[in-house]
């Protein structure tokens, strides 16, 4: 059974397997490390992570990134209008009540949720690691923004389970990267007094800090802080607006108002960025940018640094957070880890640096891999087939969350609201509630502080309702337990609900050797029955999809079995031709040689008709099978006569 992490960045994804020397973050189909977050729709198949880069421009509306962004988002949600738009391509619009995308595929409109469209980018990380193990992935470990609300993770469960996908864990990103940390350390304090290190991500999409404190075999997240709205993206978007200016004045063109332009412009910046991080000063080349224009410029460090001031402020206030949120002093942090690809930018190193003076920041950790290399250890740790060290790990919710109920004119007391997990609360955590209640009743779980949460995003986590419940045998209230937990994957549960019976038994107890008759109080829990709901899918859905995605990706691996028996099928017309005159030549007798080309040439041509363009798989078979039919016989004396030659000269050597 197959150990997998997966890192779901807003740009790239990175994928991490456990083996028994260690862990490994696995190279996709074309040997890279990460994979495009990105998913694009054809007219006959859909292409997925590198494929769909390479399509990105030319199929630009049908091809839709950021899908940890807009996951568990509504598209009404002003977040998705005013900030998401502003990186996509693709006409997002509402499916079933959250955000989805409309797309051509197949050669018709079509409409998919976001949480398929991320299960389908899941399905494509699982193969590229079933390829690698050459075994089938089935339980996963992924990671998720720390910010992510409980709607947020319930939708990347639901994706996870659309693609066949079971997750142990869904573990926030930062507390990843110091697992990753921890774990391989073998020279922790001891827990009175602990090892605080301050891990900051700063990513293609977003800004995340924790402050984790670490001692042997635990570590324990303190706080976290976040700026959702502050990192690579950004920078890109500044420069692009930047460059498209100064074009319009220099070219008298409108690089914005062409999405193929705008995709040329982009990569350009993206260049500058990178270049502008290890040199003073970098070029900008375009070429054929739009109207046959070559458009270049060039940009200083300084004059950069003004340009993505407004992105640079950002980052101070999060971490400054995440520090007063510890309460923790600065001489009390041991160390500064940084990660995700925009700490490699110096003046984000030198805003990092304003809200620590004289410490020293740290990239022990692979700035690009840290957070797979982390989940794929929290996968291995809960996976039953491999032995980890023992270590264990204190998360925490960053949002407090509440429940309410409506007062019955009979209640107790005046209360309609309780805060059950404050923020800070660990992760996992249970906790029993107490209601004194002589009816059915209600109880609705929602996060306290609504304006706290990403954008829009509903605050309501899920309800709870208590059916068969009655006033007791003394027509008083019936003392009702319920068990509420966040679990592991940081989302809320309704686990059990039941009244206490407390039951005196006759017991014997031994006094003195006798035997002497007791009575024994047994506390017994007798269960009431309910029903809860929360935002996760509907299991009848949920199973449509399920099947949906099956049937793409079969479709999807039948269109690339097809292309694939297509090239057979033309290699050996052209291989085979050539080698009658070559290698085949003294095998082959005349008449048969005839035929086999006619043959050949039957099949080339059949291949530049419209019907053996575009053939199904089986009619490309049963051509190559006819062909091979024709061709084997010779084949076969020719191999038969190299075998013998072979054999002759190996005797000749040993004579
Ligand atoms: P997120 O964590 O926000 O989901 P991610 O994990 O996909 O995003 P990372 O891989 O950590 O993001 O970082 C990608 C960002 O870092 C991109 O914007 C990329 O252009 C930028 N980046 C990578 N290398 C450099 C570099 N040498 N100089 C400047 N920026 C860089
Ligand atoms: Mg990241
Ligand atoms: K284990």
């Amino acid at each position: 059974m197959a150990v997998v992490g997966i890192d779901l960045g807003a740009l790239n994804s990175k994928i991490g397997v456990a083996r028994h020397r260690g862990i490994d973050i696995i190279v996709n189909e074309v040997s890279n490390r990460a994979t495009p977050s990105l998913v694009s729709f054809g007219p006959k198949q859909r292409a997925i992570g590198e494929a769909a880069k390479t399509l990105e421009t030319s199929n630009f509306r049908n091809t839709i990134g950021s899908l940890k962004r807009l996951i568990g988002r509504t598209f009404a949600d002003p977040e998705v209008q005013e900030v998401e738009k502003k990186f996509l391509n693709a006409t997002l619009t509402d499916v079933g009540g959250t955000v989805g995308v409309q797309v051509q595929y197949l050669g018709e409109q079509r409409t998919f949720s976001i949480t398929q469209v991320y299960a389908m980018y899941l399905g494509k990380l699982r193969d590229i690691a079933a390829n690698e193990l050459k075994t089938g992935v089935a339980d996963i470990v992924i990671t998720v923004p720390g910010w992510y609300t409980d709607i947020q993770r319930r939708a990347v469960l639901d994706a996870a389970q659309i693609a066949g996908l079971n997750v142990l864990r869904l573990i926030n990103d930062t507390t990843a990267i110091a697992l990753g940390y921890g774990i391989t350390k073998s020279d922790l304090p001891e827990a009175e007094n602990p090892r605080h290190v301050v891990f900051i991500d700063v990513g293609h999409s977003s800004t995340s800090c924790a402050v984790v404190a670490f001692s042997k075999g635990q570590l324990t997240v303190k706080s976290t802080a976040y700026d959702r709205h502050a990192g690579g993206r950004d920078i890109d978007y500044a420069l692009l607006k930047h460059f498209s200016a100064e074009f319009k004045e220099k070219y008298k063109i409108d690089v914005l108002s062409s999405p193929k332009a705008s995709f040329r412009l982009a990569a350009g910046c993206d260049r500058v960025k990178k270049v502008l991080s290890a040199n003073a000063e970098a070029p900008l080349n375009v070429e054929s940018i739009m109207n046959d224009i070559d458009a270049s410029s060039r940009l200083s460090r300084d004059e950069y640094e003004g340009l993505i001031a407004e992105v640079l402020d950002r980052i101070p206030a999060p971490l400054q957070q995440a520090l007063a949120d510890s309460g923790l002093t600065l001489d009390q942090i041991d160390a500064i880890e940084l990660v995700g690809g925009c700490t490699r930018i110096p003046a984000v190193r030198a805003k990092i640096q304003t809200v620590f003076p004289d410490k020293t920041l740290s990239t022990t950790l692979n700035q690009d891999e840290a957070a797979a290399r982390g989940a794929t250890f929290a996968c291995a740790m809960l996976s039953p087939v491999f032995r980890v060290r023992d270590f264990s790990m204190h998360d925490i919710t960053p949002y407090s969350i509440k429940v309410q109920w409506e007062r019955q004119a009979d209640d107790q007391d005046d209360d309609t609201e309780l805060v059950v997990f404050p923020k800070g609360n660990a992760i996992p955590s249970t906790k029993v509630l107490t209601f004194y209640r002589k009816h059915a009743f209600d109880v609705e779980a929602q996060y306290a502080e609504p304006a706290a949460l990403p954008g829009g995003i509903n605050p309501w986590i899920a309800r709870f309702t208590a059916k068969s419940v009655g006033p007791d045998e003394k027509d008083d209230f019936t003392c009702v337990r319920l068990k509420t937990r966040l679990n592991l994957h940081g989302v809320v549960s309704f686990e059990q609900a039941y009244v206490e019976e407390i039951e005196e038994k006759e017991d014997a107890m031994q006094v003195d050797g006798e035997e002497q008759p007791k009575k024994k109080r047994v506390t017994k829990k007798k269960d009431i029955p309910f029903v809860w709901a929360s935002s996760s899918m509907e299991s009848s859905l949920l199973e449509k999809f399920k099947e949906h995605e099956a049937q793409m990706h079969a479709a999807d691996k039948l269109v690339l079995d097809t292309e694939d028996r297509k090239n057979a099928l033309e290699e050996y017309v052209y291989d085979t031709r050539a080698r009658l005159d070559e290698r085949y030549a003294s095998y082959v007798q005349l008449q048969e040689k005839e035929r086999l080309l006619v043959a050949l040439q039957e099949a080339e041509d059949w291949l530049y008709t419209e019907e053996g363009e575009d053939a199904t798989k089986s009619a490309y078979v049963e051509r190559l099978d006819a062909l091979k039919k024709l061709g084997d016989p010779i084949t076969f004396r020719h191999r038969e006569a190299e075998e013998r030659s072979r054999v002759v000269s190996q005797l000749r050597e040993t004579i």
